[in-house]
């Protein structure tokens, strides 16, 4: 079913909920298509304006035609309260605790993907509006210490394997959806909102397969370049991405000299002195 559908590989933890649902939604409007078509060509034939040359003005007062609209409200309804909202209440409810979980912040822009990371002390640097800039898109705070490890990446999200992610997707601008196919995951962002994301990988993104985050949402005239990528690691590939990528420590202030006045003196003497034989030589 699913490769009729042309879904892509689910390769998430909760993915196959989420395509039953998708199969499910098919298989009933497959049966709507079908019967109404059917139902459609019947009318055509059996008010034929051959045998109906004048029209009735009181209608059809048959039972099958309200039995058949209150079975498609039924159906309806049991898609929708049996499956859709049990999925999104799951989906919406159970987040896990942030110790618990690997933390990302994802602000979309036009027409781009920040990816956000806490860094090795696993606590985000401030970010404000008032400091965001064409070189600073999430307005993160410099001066904050928590900051000086963050990592912050364009179009470019990493991930472990097995561990529940939780990202905080929130605009810049306009109304965006981070969209991970193979992940299931499909989410508006909200500009002035902060939106919960979780999941979990299944897999590790497959040696030379590129998976794409894309925008679902119509968000401007680039809309259609606005492309990211992500990968799902190991553990250990994931950690060693952090550890490469991460920024060089802030300079260490100057060491505080502790030693004698007579000890600097003598090292300046020592210093001194080639250049005065150098002199010298001349
Ligand atoms: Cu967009």
């Amino acid at each position: 079913m699913e490769n009729l559908l042309g879904l892509p590989i689910d390769a998430s933890t909760h993915g196959a909920q989420i395509d039953q649902l998708i199969n499910w939604v098919h298989v009933v409007m497959a049966v709507l298509f079908v019967g109404w078509g059917l139902y459609f060509l019947f009318v055509l034939w059996r008010f034929r304006a051959k045998k109906n040359p004048v029209a009735s003005y009181e209608g059809a007062k048959g039972k099958f035609a309200k039995g058949t609209e209150v079975a498609v409200a039924v159906v309806e309804a049991v898609l929708l309260i049996a499956f859709a909202v049990p999925a999104w209440a799951k989906w919406t409810q159970e987040i896990p605790e942030e110790a618990d979980a690997v933390r990302i912040r994802v602000v979309s822009q036009q027409f781009a993907w920040n990816i956000h990371y806490p860094g090795a002390d696993g606590v985000f640097g401030n970010t404000s509006p008032t400091l965001v800039g064409s070189a600073n898109v999430i307005g993160l705070d410099s001066e904050d210490p928590f900051s000086h490890d963050d990592i912050v990446t364009i179009n470019q999200l990493h991930l472990p394997v097995g561990k529940q992610i939780l990202i905080g997707l929130s605009s810049l601008d306009v109304i965006h959806s981070f969209s991970l196919p193979q992940m299931r995951v499909k989410q508006d962002a909200v500009p002035g909102m902060r939106i919960p994301v979780q999941f979990e990988a299944a897999m590790t993104t497959p040696e030379g397969e590129i998976w794409n985050i894309a925008c679902a949402q119509l968000c401007g005239n680039s809309h259609y370049r606005m492309k990211g990528y992500y990968t799902i690691h190991s553990q250990a590939d994931y950690e060693a991405w952090l550890r490469e990528n991460a920024p060089e420590p802030p300079a260490a202030p100057e060491p505080v000299v502790d030693e004698p006045m007579a000890m600097d003196e003598s090292t300046e003497g020592d210093e001194v002195a080639p250049s005065e034989d150098a002199h010298a030589a001349e």
